[in-house]
């Protein structure tokens, strides 16, 4: 049977990592397509060149045509632009709003069965017009954002509690911005939820609370680090994790940025929610039941994304 065929839309940090996460774990072939010439292909021969000491066959190569990702499983969108320290997810709409438009066409013409899993901000309005430019259905596109926010959370608090992060399990939900929803009623140590650890005096609430606004400013803090751009090998791995599960229909339990339409009360919107990803793209949206202040911070969180859905149509009168 042939390997599966993964295309990165995008070779920059994220779309480099993301290649050779996919090359190691031996996931599929990797076509790595992007508007800067030489780049995809330098980054493709030499991620092929560490596959004699990594051992692994997968083919690797970079292209500028939209052709060469024809018949592609998976797509995994990270082409635009990054932030820089000061800019928040939601300056770099209008520039990466246009980068959609030729991707999603691109996807569209080529590509028409992949999952497509979109990593460019910001998140929830890019995955959403995305989407509408690809014209794929909605169970096929959905973006990265959860299973990165919940890592974040899940490494702060293994620190803080002195344990595996395997044992750490977190839930995030909304948009991937400063408006997203941490729940820690739904985030455990073995089982264990988090406000019952502090009522064990495991650690306090003043110390859950810093780690909470820690998760939301995940992102900013190593843009502040690196000066130059934004996360990279975290937002990768967080990806592939969402690939591999669609490739072998593993029905993982995942936070991503989804279609709901009926369950939390939402209709027809992108933003995070848990979801089921298996062989069928997101086959399934977890309808849970949240607390008045749960709710309350999920409806700030949802108009945040649906304000940037609306300046999406005000930009580009197609998707009005
Ligand atoms: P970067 O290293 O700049 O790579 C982006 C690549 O996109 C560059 O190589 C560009 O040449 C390429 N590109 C630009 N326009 C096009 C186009 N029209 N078609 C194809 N390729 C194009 O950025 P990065 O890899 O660090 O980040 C990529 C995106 O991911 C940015 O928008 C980040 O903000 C976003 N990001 C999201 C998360 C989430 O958790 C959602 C985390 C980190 C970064």
């Amino acid at each position: 049977m042939a390997r599966p065929k993964i295309a990165l839309i995008g070779a920059g940090q994220i779309g480099g990592t993301l290649a050779h996460l996919a090359a190691i774990k031996e996931l599929g072939d990797v076509v790595l397509f992007d508007i800067s010439e030489g780049t995809p292909e330098g980054k493709a021969l030499d991620i092929a060149e560490s596959g004699p000491s990594e051992g692994f066959d997968a083919k690797m190569s970079g292209t500028q045509s939209y052709e060469d990702i024809a018949g592609a499983d998976v797509c995994i969108v990270t082409a635009g632009v990054p932030r820089k320290p000061g800019m928040s997810r939601d300056d770099l709409l209008g520039i990466n709003l246009k980068v959609m438009k030729s991707v999603g066409e691109g996807i569209r013409d080529h590509a028409p069965n992949a999952f497509v899993i979109c990593i460019t901000n910001p998140l929830d309005a890019m995955v959403w017009a995305l989407r509408e430019f690809s014209g794929l259905p909605h169970e096929k596109v959905c973006g990265m954002a959860g299973v990165l926010d919940s890592a974040r959370f899940r490494h702060f608090l293994a620190e803080e509690f002195q344990v595996s992060m395997r044992d750490v399990t977190a839930f995030v939900l909304g948009g991937h911005g400063d408006t997203m929803v941490p729940l820690t009623r739904y985030s455990t140590v073995a089982g264990i939820p988090l406000p019952d650890l502090v009522k064990m005096g495991w650690t306090t609430q003043e110390k859950l609370d810093a780690i909470v606004q820690r998760t939301r400013d995940g992102g900013a803090e190593i843009v502040g680090l690196l000066k130059t751009g934004s996360a990279f090998y975290a937002p990768a791995t967080s990806a592939i994790e969402m690939a591999e599960a669609f490739l072998k229909d593993q029905k993982r339990v995942l936070p991503c940025a989804a279609y709901v339409d009926g369950a939390l009360g939402l209709k027809g919107m992108y933003v995070g929610v848990p979801t089921v990803i298996g062989a069928g793209g997101v086959e399934k949206v977890i309808d849970i039941k949240m607390t008045k202040d749960e709710q309350a911070m999920f409806d700030n969180s949802v108009s945040a994304v649906q304000g940037l859905v609306d300046a999406c149509k005000g930009i580009d009168s197609s998707l009005a």
